[in-house]
């Protein structure tokens, strides 16, 4: 997901680009004002955190982007395209370490697990909100 930041900056064409590049299939895309109470959801993991009301206040100041993307080993291989959460440990080459200086604003939230993954998209995507589609990356980018 872009985050307001990442929006706000005009980000977001960099960062579908990226996952684009690599090779990765996108499945699903919308853009989102997200209220708190969605925001609470997802990021209910972290409730118990002293960030957590700043968090939820600053992602809800403005819209998102979610969006699906699929490929093998996508949450790991996103998850090292992202760059560590804090910016200040990111090395640059990853999205955050080239575009983000601070944690909160670290412009984009990538699901760190298959489960917590499953869970993001039926949080944020209607089931026909997802498309499943044949696309040519099959042929070219895996042996
Ligand atoms: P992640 O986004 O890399 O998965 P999480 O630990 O899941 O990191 O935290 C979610 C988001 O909460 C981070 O992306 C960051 O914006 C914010 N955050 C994490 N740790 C801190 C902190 O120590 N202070 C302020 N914000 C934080
Ligand atoms: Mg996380």
């Amino acid at each position: 997901m872009v985050k307001p930041d990442g929006v706000q900056r005009g980000l977001t064409g960099e960062i579908i680009q990226r996952f684009e590049k690599r090779g990765y299939k996108m499945v699903g895309c919308k853009m989102v004002w997200p209220s708190k109470e969605l925001l609470e959801k997802h990021y209910a993991d972290l409730s118990g955190q002293p960030f957590f009301a700043g968090l939820i206040a600053f992602m809800a100041t403005g819209p998102v982007v979610a969006m699906v993307w699929e490929g093998k080993e996508i949450i790991k291989m996103g998850r090292m395209m992202l760059g560590a959460t804090n910016p200040q440990e990111s090395a640059p080459g990853t999205l955050r370490g080239d575009y983000s200086i601070d944690v909160t604003r670290n412009i984009i939230h990538g699901s760190d697990g298959v489960d917590i993954a499953k869970k993001e998209i039926g949080l944020w995507f209607k089931p026909e909100e997802m498309f499943d589609y044949k696309s040519c990356l099959k042929e070219m980018v895996y042996e």
